[in-house]
């Protein structure tokens, strides 16, 4: 069979060879169907060995908040800030759970229409259902494929709701929270759980009235915190800054494993 047919026999390492050959070469139709692969068959990781890529340095950024907050909408204007830069980015958005998200993904899909005609942007959604290893690892791997397809920038929208969430922290080299204002009380609780993984929180729908007491709140907290209105982009290349100002800080060992919250 084909190693571009839907599932290169697992026993023909001339196929998955060819296979990640063409991913290496970076032909989108392989990478999808190498991402497919791994996620229906546990075995196909070793075709990942196939890949023999050795590191790019590309980042791999984590996006995630509760559903309406505006990842998404901060996801499409990094897509266009890193593209603007000449960066190949690939966006992976974790569906945890359709029927939590409802329509969230066809929003998403519209959304992100701009970018289909692109060739250095490669959308997946990666949903719930039929994973064998566990949405973390089917990210993770996805990930792996896309760095060596030549992506300079990976960017995994998750939802941080609760327990099902994707560990995000062992996928992503830096987390970034989106919040938006007026939460209240639901502040308090996200700060035990999801603003304690997260690198940076973005403050998003800026313009909304609250946005300056929420920003006050989580700042009285955490170092980190910045305003962002991704409906105009506002805000978005310093995002961009800061998250280049942390894996650099990172990178010589300033900050280490520990959080910046
Ligand atoms: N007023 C305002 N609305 C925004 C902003 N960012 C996103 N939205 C809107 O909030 C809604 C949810 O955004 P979305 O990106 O889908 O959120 P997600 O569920 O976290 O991915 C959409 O209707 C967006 O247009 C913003 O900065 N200001
Ligand atoms: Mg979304």
């Amino acid at each position: 069979m084909s190693p571009l047919g839907p599932h290169p026999s697992l026993c023909d390492i001339h196929d998955l060879m060819n296979l990640a050959e063409q991913v290496r070469a970076g032909n989108i139709r392989a990478v999808s169907r190498l991402i497919s692969l791994l996620e229906d068959h546990p075995g196909g990781r070793e075709a990942l060995r196939l890949l023999n890529s050795t590191s790019r340095g590309t980042r791999v950024i984590g996006v995630t908040g509760y559903p309406g907050a505006g990842k998404s909408t901060v996801v499409n204007c990094l897509v266009n800030f890193y593209r603007r830069q000449g960066l190949k980015v690939g966006v992976l958005a974790v569906d945890i759970s359709s029927s939590v998200t409802g329509g969230a993904l066809l929003g998403d899909r519209i959304r992100m229409q701009e970018h289909t005609l692109d060739h250095g942007v490669y959308i997946r959604s990666m949903a719930t259902r039929g994973h064998h290893g566990g949405l973390a690892q089917a990210t993770g791997d996805a990930a792996l494929v896309l760095e060596a397809a030549g992506y300079d920038v990976i960017l995994i929208e998750t939802i941080g709701v609760g327990q099902n969430e994707v560990d995000i922290v062992d996928v992503a080299h830096i987390v970034v929270a989106v919040v938006a204002p007026g939460l209240g009380d639901e502040i308090q609780a996200m700060k035990a759980g999801l603003l304690e993984v997260a690198h940076i929180i973005v403050v998003n729908k800026g313009d909304l009235p609250d946005a300056d007491n929420t920003l006050r709140d989580l700042r009285e907290w955490c170092p980190n915190v910045l305003r962002t209105v991704a409906t105009t982009g506002e805000g978005i290349s310093e995002l961009a800054a800061a998250m280049t100002v942390y894996q650099q800080s990172r990178d010589v060992g300033h900050i280490g494993e520990a959080r910046n919250c």
